[in-house]
């Protein structure tokens, strides 16, 4: 289903203390995925978070996606984990998280095809805009989407991601992205709710 909204919970943003409410937020307010991302904490510690995340997205109805730990996904039974290009084989995140819903980050319409190829439910396609958070990944731009869309985007969500927020969401909507992924400009926005409603308004609107 187009128009979807999917929202990092990223540790980079939320404190430890905010994990639980800011995933209550986050699901109440109609995201339609959430993925728990926390770069510089340790295996135990995401652990932690993830079993506080987990069952608040399952009562929303939400998937719940844990970011680069295949084994966390599997302990928490998790619906998703999320794999980077250098993470290994879609096939072993499956067989490690026994998890439905395996994603895979890619930056080129290439990596986006071999992902597609390779058995992906589901991708990232990015980072559009350079972003602080994902420092150091060069932008690839808007060019591509409406080709990856075409490619890739009929046999599985691409959710389009990096530096959107409510001001740049309707060229990325107009250069043919689908979903998307929003990670800063939400989580700092003071109110979540109200910027869900916006964004999913955004997305559902045509694309032209
Ligand atoms: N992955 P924001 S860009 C986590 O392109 C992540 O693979 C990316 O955050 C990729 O919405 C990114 O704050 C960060 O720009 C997105």
């Amino acid at each position: 289903m187009p128009g979807q909204l999917y929202a990092i919970l990223d540790l980079g943003y939320v404190s430890r203390a905010a994990v639980a409410a800011t995933a209550h937020e986050l699901c109440a307010g109609g995201v339609d995925l959430l993925q728990l991302r926390a770069k510089d904490h340790t295996a135990d510690a995401i652990l932690g978070m993830a079993r506080e995340a987990r069952p608040i997205c399952a009562d929303h109805g939400v998937p719940f996606i844990v970011n680069d730990f295949p084994e966390i996904a599997a302990e928490v039974g998790a619906d998703g984990v999320h794999i980077g290009q250098d993470d290994g084989s879609i096939a072993d995140a499956r067989i490690r998280s026994g998890c439905r819903l395996i994603g895979r980050s890619t930056h080129s319409l290439a990596q986006a095809e071999a992902a597609l190829d390779e058995g992906a439910d589901h991708i990232g396609f990015g980072p559009l805009h350079a972003t602080a958070t994902k420092p150091g990944r060069p932008a690839i731009g808007l060019g591509d989407i409406a080709e990856a869309q075409r490619r890739v985007g009929g046999a599985i969500p691409i959710y389009c991601i990096g530096g959107i927020t409510l001001d740049t969401l309707p060229a990325v909507r107009a250069a043919g992205a689908e979903n998307v992924v929003i990670v800063s400009d939400l989580l700092q926005s003071g109110d979540i709710a109200a910027y869900i409603r916006r964004a999913k308004a955004l997305l559902a609107a045509p694309e032209h």
